[in-house]
């Protein structure tokens, strides 16, 4: 049975001869020194690669015999590599990069996998076995690779009693009740399907955190995760609860300008380091959605954060402060965060890296990118991406994210002229910041594939590809996905590629096409709901963010509105300003727009909206029909899961689509127009 525990390490036989050929005639040994814990894990997945994908054990020597060889080291523990001028382009490549070339070496032609370090040598070493998955041809290769963003973290909103907040996958990988003495083999694979993406750093638990897990307890089970971890390159990171030194530590108070507070802060930091001496640091949530915070003392979020900063400062710790605030009394919330932080820009401490959601809402099927990127030239800035669906229907749902991360990272902030893109803002690059970082909202559970739906694992993987690159298109990942995944036949490949690039499309027309948002049941997001209006807070119900009206519908964000616009940098917020120049996609994010109106297609905007709802249907039927040209190709666990599931998604996108276009006709007073059939 193949329930897709394996995620894209399979290792599986190439099936095709003429590769598998090429790449058992080039490699008749490997060459490295198994002196460390991690070359010790290079030794293991190396092995277990070339034996699993070339069908034949691949001996390992520690030294060259005159076969062809793939030799794995770095200039201090392997005489080849260090004898091969490669100081200079090692020395580019960084603490974490490396180079995977062909040289030839006393009449042989051997392969090397080299860096300056252990870690740096595994990546190179998933990324030579990507290359044999992917069945690239491997003459006069010459790749330099090096990570463009330095915190590369899943953030996981994993609870201490193991339930997971909008995790749908399974309960919590930590068995903290059984840490730190019980070793879950799964601990282990976890981090090497991280390692084998790039990702480096892991947040254990929950933003909503609680302050447990700052007890010398909980620091000694996450200890032994971090010590599993540690070979993989992978950093251990806990969400702080701001209230912590009052809450578990006895103080009176929690003010961050409380000696006895900032005392407690450093004793802490130093009692966690005694025992996970390579600690990253904290992620925080503070005064957002009932957390407390610094200004629950009439502090700023830089008072708050610059004491946790200055504890893990002698460590090299960071922090990561979130960035996502909004509170009932204001009139728009896309524009909390950005008011509230701009005017502390330059009051963060340097080892301080704001973290921003990609958008200025939250995590919806499509959001403009959040204005506070490229607004930020002195304060390091991270964002923050949703791995988990919790706005796209959950893990029943296939929706290939791919296409929105990227979407958001190429965004043109303008910051400083055209080419400012977001990317280049969160890779440091823009305002030159010290520390860079992106985070993935973990999507991660105990079930047996580790996301629930099997297409979970593409956007996992997504992630980890563009953290480490983000220069890769979202269809180069998919593509590479496929093929590690599931099989290299052009029959699979062709139509699962059409499925995953169309899915996010599909998602965002059966919920919120035309720039709608948040039109979701309260709670727990899965369903629809636009008509809430009376809820404990008016920024949670749908009627605050759609607006429809017997005139029209969306939310006027120019200078007539809440003119959250002007946080853009020109040219983007003249675009966003005008009617006519804002792309489709974005129309009712930003302007309260005519049932009447005509778009580009000559429909009314009423028309329009219904088209949308209606195509969203049909996109997910098409992606049936694909689905059900593959049967027979992979294996029929696999295929039947997904089968099952579509037929979920269908029926949730209909009752989407007529929970929808029922309500908004109940403000349009229109017809739904002809040739569409009639929602029940
Ligand atoms: O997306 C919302 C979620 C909350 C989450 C919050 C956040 C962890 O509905 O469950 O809390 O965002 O990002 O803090």
């Amino acid at each position: 049975a193949d329930d897709g525990y394996r995620l894209w390490l399979r290792y599986d036989q190439i099936s095709n001869e003429e590769v598998r050929e090429q790449y058992r005639s080039s490699i008749g040994e490997v060459v490295l020194n198994d002196n460390s814990d991690t070359f010790a894990l290079i030794k293991e997945e190396i092995t277990k690669g070339l034996s699993g994908l070339l069908g034949k054990d691949i001996p390992v020597n520690s030294q060259v015999t005159d076969n062809p060889s793939l030799i794995i080291g770095t200039p201090s523990n392997s005489n080849v590599i260090s004898s091969l001028d490669l100081t200079e382009k090692l020395k580019s490549v960084g603490n974490e990069g490396f180079l995977i070339e062909q040289h030839e070496i006393d009449g042989e032609n051997h392969f090397i996998i080299a860096s300056s370090t252990d870690i740096g040598a595994l990546y190179g070493t998933f990324h030579f076995l990507r290359l044999l998955q992917t069945h690239k041809d491997l003459q006069d290769i010459a790749i330099e690779s090096a990570p463009k963003i330095q915190h590369r973290v899943l953030n996981h909103w994993d609870n201490l009693d193991r339930t997971v907040e909008r995790g749908y996958a399974g309960l919590s990988l930590w068995e903290w009740k059984t840490l730190p003495n019980y070793e879950d083999p799964r601990y282990k694979d976890y981090a090497r399907a991280n390692a084998s993406i790039g990702i480096n750093g892991t947040v254990l638990n929950n933003v909503n955190a609680n302050p447990n897990m700052l007890t010398e307890q909980y620091i000694k089970k996450a200890a032994k995760l971090a010590d599993i971890f540690r070979p993989y390159g992978i950093t251990v990171y806990f969400s702080a609860n701001f209230f912590a030194p009052s809450r578990i530590g006895g103080l009176e108070n929690s003010d961050p300008l409380n000696p006895k507070v900032q005392q407690w802060w450093k004793d802490k930091v130093d009692q966690i380091y005694k025992h996970i001496p390579d600690f990253g640091g904290f992620l925080v949530k503070a005064n957002s959605e009932g957390q407390p915070g610094p200004q629950d003392y009439g502090r700023s979020h830089a008072e708050g954060a610059n004491v946790l900063a200055e504890a893990l400062a002698p460590h090299d710790g960071i922090v990561m402060w979130r960035a996502f605030v909004y509170s009932p009394e204001q009139e728009d919330r896309f524009r909390e965060g950005y008011d509230e932080f701009v005017p502390l820009d330059g009051e963060f401490a340097d080892n301080v890296i704001l973290q921003v959601k990609n958008g200025p809402i939250d995590f919806q099927p499509r959001e403009p990118f959040h204005p506070l990127f490229g607004a930020l030239p002195e304060t390091n800035t991270m964002m923050e991406l949703q791995i988990t669906q919790e706005y796209f229907g959950f893990s029943n749902h296939l929706a290939y994210l791919g296409p929105l991360y990227t979407e958001a990272i190429n965004a043109d902030t303008y910051a400083k002229g055209e080419g400012s893109t977001v990317a280049k803002v969160i890779d440091g690059e823009v305002f030159n910041y010290e520390h860079t970082g992106i985070a993935g909202v973990a999507n991660t559970g105990t079930n047996r594939n580790w996301t629930g739906h099997p297409f979970g694992q593409s956007n996992w993987y997504a992630f980890g590809r563009l953290a480490w690159d983000h220069t890769l298109t979202a269809e180069e990942i998919a593509d590479n996905w496929i093929r590690m995944t599931f099989s290299h036949e052009q029959d699979l490949m062709e139509p699962v590629k059409e499925i995953m690039m169309m899915s996010r499309e599909a998602g965002v027309r059966y919920r919120n096409p035309l720039g709608l948002t948040h039109l979701y049941a309260q709670g727990h997001h899965y369903g629809p709901a636009p008509w809430t209006s009376e809820l404990s807070r008016p920024d949670w119900t749908a009627v605050y963010y759609h607006k429809a009206d017997e005139e029209g519908i969306g939310f006027d964000r120019t200078e007539t509105g809440s003119n959250a616009i002007e946080q853009y940098h020109p040219p983007v917020k003249e675009k966003f300003d005008e009617l006519e120049d804002t792309p489709e996609e974005y129309l009712l994010w930003f302007h309260h727009v005519s049932w009447d109106h005509e778009m580009s297609t000559g429909r009314t905007l009423w028309e329009e909206l219904v088209h949308r709802y209606y195509q969203g249907v049909e996109d997910v039927r098409e992606m049936q029909r694909k689905w059900a040209s593959v049967e027979g190709l992979i294996d029929q666990e696999r295929y039947d899961h997904v089968e099952s599931l579509l037929e979920i998604q269908e029926e949730d996108a209909i009752w989407w689509r007529n929970a929808c276009v029922l309500y908004f006709q109940t403000h349009s007073g229109k017809p739904i127009p002809e040739g569409y059939e009639k929602p029940e």
